[in-house]
């Protein structure tokens, strides 16, 4: 269990845990710019037990904040089979990236279409957990990937922006009709 997901359960007069509504392309609330969190009391908290619910109801391996529409910079994610690799970032920032690495990304703001994403194969990132605490994460792989993936969002970016305008054109023709056949 995730420090925070403890910290809900341990609370006997704490807000059940809710599933989060997640915006999908092209809504352009996704292209909003997230805020630096401040206060970290235990709304937030909740909030990171929702988006941890909301990411494995879907199910995913990340969710940002800007996906849920709240526009704070919070994300989490879970790259393990079996939930033990729970990870909440407040306020992430890179430090440092570097190599290259290509991975078949998909996004749970664009159900049911994949493309090749060029990244950066290594990235150290400071971030703050829930209670504020400065941390830093050095990953390397898919979960690198991910976390680029994530903090995107939080700047409004999303993976199809990396596309050639063509590539990008026939992947959201299928997002389209994917769409209308599931109407
Ligand atoms: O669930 C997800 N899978 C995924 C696969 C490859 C690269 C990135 C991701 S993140 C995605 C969930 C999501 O949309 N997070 O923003
Ligand atoms: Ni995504």
């Amino acid at each position: 269990m995730t420090a925070s997901l403890a910290f809900a359960a341990a609370q006997p007069h704490f807000p059940p845990m809710a599933l989060l509504t997640i915006l999908e392309f092209p809504d352009p609330r996704l292209r909003t710019k997230a805020q630096p969190v401040t206060v970290f009391d235990a709304a937030l908290k909740q909030f990171v037990a929702d988006m941890f619910e909301t990411m494995y109801a879907a199910p995913g391996v990340g969710l940002a904040a800007t996906q849920v529409n709240v526009h704070q910079q919070v994300l989490v994610m879970d790259m393990s089979e079996d939930k033990s690799g729970a990870m909440a970032l407040v306020n992430p920032r890179i430090l440092e990236k570097d190599g290259e690495q290509v991975f078949q990304e998909g996004c749970l703001s664009f159900p049911g279409i994949y493309a090749d994403v060029d990244r950066a194969l290594h990235v150290k990132v400071a971030a703050q957990d829930v209670d504020g605490k400065e941390f830093v994460l050095d990953v390397e792989g898919p979960l690198a990937v991910c976390v680029q993936h994530e903090m995107d969002h939080l700047q409004g970016k999303v993976f199809v922006d990396y596309l050639s305008p063509l590539k990008r054109s026939m992947l959201l023709k299928k997002l389209d009709k994917k769409r209308k056949q599931s109407a």
